[in-house]
Order: C-alpha cells, then sequence, then structure tokens
C-alpha cells in the first residue's frame, strides 16, 4: 500500500500507527464531554473571524502542499471519494466491480458515508491548523492556539445565499502570518480557488489518473464562462432556498429525505444540482475529480448541517430503514446487501470497527456540531425549537413567521412534481431534465453520472404553474396538469435526449394539504397526500388546443 504516515503533522495518526492498530480513526476532534462543543461556521463569517481565518487559510494550503502519500493530504483525502483507486486507511483491497471510488450515490447512505468523510478533513484540517497556530510568536501564541482548537469545517450555505463564496474566488487572500516576533498581512496565495493535482499523481504513480483533463481543478473558464458571475447566475436560476425548506419540512422518513433512491424532493438531488451550477460543469461536477475542487468540503459541510437540522426536527427518526442491494464501491460488489449497520469504508472508529450508517447518525460526541444544536445546553424540544426557528428564518417563505393569522388562512395546497427515471437509459449523464408546466419551466432535476444504474428520484414544487393553471379558469387543474407537462433533458453541452429514448421517466402530481405555521418555532404539517401520474411529451411537440374564441360580443 502507499501510504505512509507524515510524523511531523500527524499527532493523532501517528500515535494510532505506532500503537499498531494501523488504521487512522475518524473521531473529529476530542473535545471534553460537557464542555462547549465548536461550531461549524458560515465560511462567509469564518472570512471575518481574524486568526481562526489565518489559520484556515495556511491550513488549506499546507495540506495542499503535504506529500501526496501523507494520510492527512489534501491528496488523499479529497481521493477518497473518486479516483485515484487506491486503498486509504488499510481498509481492504479493491473488491468493486464497476465504480471504484469509495463515494455511494443514489443509495441510502449517500448522507451517512459523506457524514464521517467531512469529519476526517475535519480532523486533519484542524489538526495542520493547530502546529500552524504554534509557530506563532510568543505574544500571539496562545491566541492562534485557541483560534485552532475551535476551527471546524466551514460551510458553503448556497439555499440562505445562493452565490459562490466570495473567498474562493481572488488569487489571493490577506491573512495575517507570523513575522519575527510580530504577526504581517501578506496577500497569501489563496488555496479556495484552485487545487493542483500532485505531478506524481498526473504521470501516473497512483494508476488510472487524468485530472479531468487538467492539472488542476478549474470553474467556469473563459472565455465562454467567468468564476464567479456564470456560477452565481446558475445558482440563483434555481430556487434553492424553496429547495430546501420543502425537503426539510417535507420528508416524512430519512430515506425519503436523503437521497434520489426514495421518492420526491430529496437531499442529495439538491446536492447534485450544486455540483452541476456551482463549478459550471468541470471537475467539481465529475463524481472521480469532485473531491478535489476546494469548494467540496464547503458544499458537504452544508449538505450535512441539512441532514443535523433534519435530525433535530425529527428526533426520533431513525436511519434507513430497509435493507437493499448496493452498487460497486471501491471495496463492495455490486449487489451486496446495505443495512444500517453495514461498513462506511474507509472510515474507522476509534475501537477499529468501521463507522456504520447508526454510528453516524448523531453528531454528538463527533466535536462539532451546528448553531442551534447546542446539545450540551439544551434539551431536545428546545434544539428542535431553535432549529426551526433558524429554518424559518433562513429559507422559510415569508409568511412562514406570520402570527395571529387566523387558522383558516393557514391551511394550503401544495402541489409537487415527482419525477422518476431509470438512469441507464440517459447514456450520456450527467443531464438535466427540464420540466414545463403550459409552456413554462417549472423546475429541474440533476442526473448525475452516479448512480451507474437503476432508478433516480426527485422532485419540486410546481405550486406557481398550478396556480397559473387554476386562474386560468381551469376547473379541474390536476388534470389540465397532467395533459400539458412537457419535459426537455439536455447534456452539460446541451445536446437534447429524445424523451421517447427514455421510456421509464415517469411524472406524478403531488397533491398534499398543509398547515402553514403560526409561530416561528413551528414548522408546516402535511396531511393526506394524493398522486396523479402525468402525461409527459418531449417539449415543443405538446399539440395544444386553439384558445378559445372570445365570447360573443352584446
Ligand atoms: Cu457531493
Amino acid at each position: 500500500m502507499m501510504l505512509q504516515a507524515s510524523v511531523s503533522v500527524l499527532a493523532l495518526a501517528a500515535v494510532s500507527l505506532a500503537q499498531g492498530t494501523a488504521h487512522i480513526p475518524v473521531t473529529g476532534v476530542p473535545v471534553s464531554s460537557g464542555s462547549a462543543v465548536p461550531l461549524r461556521q458560515n465560511i462567509n463569517d469564518l472570512v471575518k473571524s481574524g486568526p481562526q481565518w489565518d489559520l484556515y487559510v495556511q491550513a488549506m494550503y499546507n495540506m495542499s502542499k503535504l506529500d501526496s502519500h501523507d494520510p492527512y493530504s489534501f491528496f488523499q483525502i479529497a481521493g477518497i471519494h473518486g479516483a485515484p483507486y487506491i486503498e486509504y486507511n488499510k481498509a481492504g483491497g479493491r473488491s468493486g466491480d464497476g465504480w471504484l471510488g469509495y463515494c455511494p450515490h443514489g443509495e441510502d447512505i449517500f448522507l451517512t458515508w459523506h457524514r464521517p468523510y467531512v469529519l476526517l478533513f475535519e480532523q486533519a484540517l484542524v489538526s495542520v491548523a493547530k502546529n500552524i497556530a504554534n509557530g506563532y510568536p510568543a505574544q500571539y501564541r496562545a491566541k492562534y492556539q485557541a483560534a485552532a482548537a475551535s476551527l471546524r469545517a466551514p460551510y458553503w450555505d448556497w439555499a440562505a445565499d445562493s452565490t459562490v463564496p466570495a473567498c474562493t474566488v481572488p488569487n489571493t487572500l490577506n491573512i495575517n502570518v507570523p513575522s519575527g516576533s510580530g504577526i504581517k498581512t501578506v496577500a497569501y496565495t489563496n488555496p479556495l480557488r484552485t487545487y493542483y493535482f500532485p505531478h506524481i499523481a498526473m504521470t501516473g504513480s497512483y494508476g488510472e489518473f487524468s485530472g479531468g483533463g487538467q492539472d488542476h481543478t478549474i470553474r467556469c473558464p473563459s472565455p465562454q464562462e467567468n468564476y464567479p458571475n456564470t456560477a452565481n447566475a446558475n445558482l440563483q436560476a434555481r430556487p434553492y432556498k424553496g429547495w430546501i425548506y420543502d425537503v426539510l419540512t417535507n420528508s416524512q422518513n430519512f430515506a425519503d429525505f436523503a437521497s434520489t433512491s426514495g421518492p420526491g424532493i430529496n437531499v442529495e438531488q439538491i446536492h447534485n444540482a450544486i455540483h452541476w451550477d456551482g463549478a459550471c460543469g468541470n471537475q467539481f461536477l465529475a463524481p472521480d475529480y469532485s473531491g478535489f475542487d476546494p469548494l467540496f468540503f464547503m458544499h458537504h459541510s452544508n449538505v450535512d448541517r441539512m441532514w443535523a437540522f433534519w435530525e433535530a426536527i425529527m428526533p426520533t427518526s431513525p436511519v434507513f430503514t430497509a435493507s437493499y442491494k448496493g452498487q460497486s464501491r471501491f471495496n463492495s460488489k455490486t449487489g451486496a446487501t446495505i443495512t444500517p449497520n453495514s461498513p462506511l469504508q474507509p472510515f474507522y472508529q476509534a475501537n477499529g470497527q468501521f463507522h456504520t450508517s447508526n454510528t453516524v447518525k448523531s453528531i454528538q460526541g463527533m466535536g462539532y456540531s451546528y448553531q442551534g444544536i447546542e446539545y450540551w445546553q439544551k434539551t431536545q424540544a428546545q434544539i428542535k425549537s431553535s432549529v426551526s426557528t433558524i429554518i424559518n428564518q433562513l429559507y422559510g417563505p415569508k409568511s412562514s413567521s406570520k402570527r395571529n393569522t387566523r387558522a383558516a388562512d393557514l391551511v394550503q395546497t401544495r402541489y409537487f412534481a415527482q419525477i422518476s427515471v431509470n438512469v441507464t437509459e440517459i447514456q450520456t449523464r450527467p443531464a438535466e431534465i427540464n420540466v414545463y408546466v403550459a409552456g413554462q419551466k417549472a423546475g429541474s432535476l440533476i442526473v448525475m453520472k452516479l448512480p451507474a444504474e437503476g432508478m433516480v428520484n426527485g422532485g419540486f414544487t410546481v405550486d406557481t404553474p398550478m396556480r397559473t393553471l387554476l386562474h386560468g379558469g381551469n376547473r379541474n387543474a390536476v388534470s389540465a396538469f397532467s395533459s400539458d407537462v412537457e419535459v426537455e433533458i439536455l447534456t452539460r453541452s446541451g445536446q437534447t435526449i429524445p424523451l421517447e429514448s427514455v421510456p421509464s421517466l415517469a411524472i406524478d402530481l403531488e397533491s398534499a394539504n398543509v398547515t402553514m405555521p403560526s409561530a416561528l418555532d413551528q414548522l408546516p404539517k402535511y396531511g393526506a397526500r394524493s398522486k396523479h401520474r402525468a402525461q409527459a411529451a418531449q417539449k415543443g411537440q405538446r399539440v395544444r388546443p386553439p384558445p378559445p374564441p372570445p365570447p360573443p360580443a352584446q
């Protein structure tokens, strides 16, 4: 195996290797029990934090420059996701028979696998940051050491603010670094803008590795595109805020919430669209290389936060309960039975066993938390209340915080399109499925390269087109919807995949009565739901009846 520990940076790993356990346990950053646990920060707030920001930027840079064999190097950690197809953490040899990265997509373990993944990145980040803090001159050292101890993986909240973090744009960032017995402000190479692949990876030392056709990660390349402007235009063209509010409040169980394997709107589908939009395609959209774009861990920290929020408002809900047949991964074959107790390779617990979906279900004891989830000082009910308030404030419709509204005004009918498709029929992936109702764009679903096969599901609200149909005088808006849905499937380069080549694609219209909250710490309550299969046509091929003649003049 190709891993070697670099002892200088790897206090924690070096200890476990020396003790002969041979695995880096993914524990997060240890925090003494009962004391306040550091919160992951919004990256746009971390920028203003002074010493913590100085350390984060330098730690990201140092990780990118660590020897590519070092298990805490950015190369090794980012490379777990897809390419290169090498063993990490002595987690077992290659046994996959299809996709050979470690990450699962389109499966119930999508969220549970990515939680210890971000946690491993975080413990490496903080370990490197602590070393940097120790190098600050005496009069600053304690302040920087404290900042390192409470540094955690920042998140990019693309739903509250659908633009790329401004700090990922410039070539340099101004930070304070040690200088003699003081500190000085320097223009520091920005490690959040791009990552250069190690030369030995590009020349084949780790096996198959193309870098996605580049020796560094790129985003929205000119002259056709521009970062951040094109990325921001992409992001703002989708209603991420509403999607997040809907997925957090509408999902009835973990499997529906978590991944594209469950029906209707889900977190993975929203996450997929961020991969499509955030860098205009390129490595960030390719599962083999997406882990290397510095946007990745900010994005996945936020995905993890969405799951933590959902758990806070659904505290008694288990992770998925049914077993299923998994797809190929680095050390798991197609068809392996996956349960909530299946190993999440290559992530070990401290006891030498692999993490499982059950061992990562709660963030308690993982050394990090999020605002609202201060579990060391709040009851479960208080956490639910504060997280509900945050969800309403950040993602809710303006009316969600209205008080003293008449009860009858709070009941609404909401409409969702639910899409399902067998991805093997969409041979050129990733692709975007755009849905139109009465000629107007109603929503979109990104279908990724992964999962490699099987059914993928997603959904979004169609309240606006349904309202238009209702106001247009359609007494039966549900059947009006059904007879006026059109679909356009586009590849990343804009080529059309004809609907007739994707016969499995189905669109259902789900309607539900929803009681909207009357207080800021309450969330919508979904009542009975009903579903109608719609007849989708290729966009532009729907023959619409001519509009009715105007009524005769009196
Ligand atoms: Cu992702």
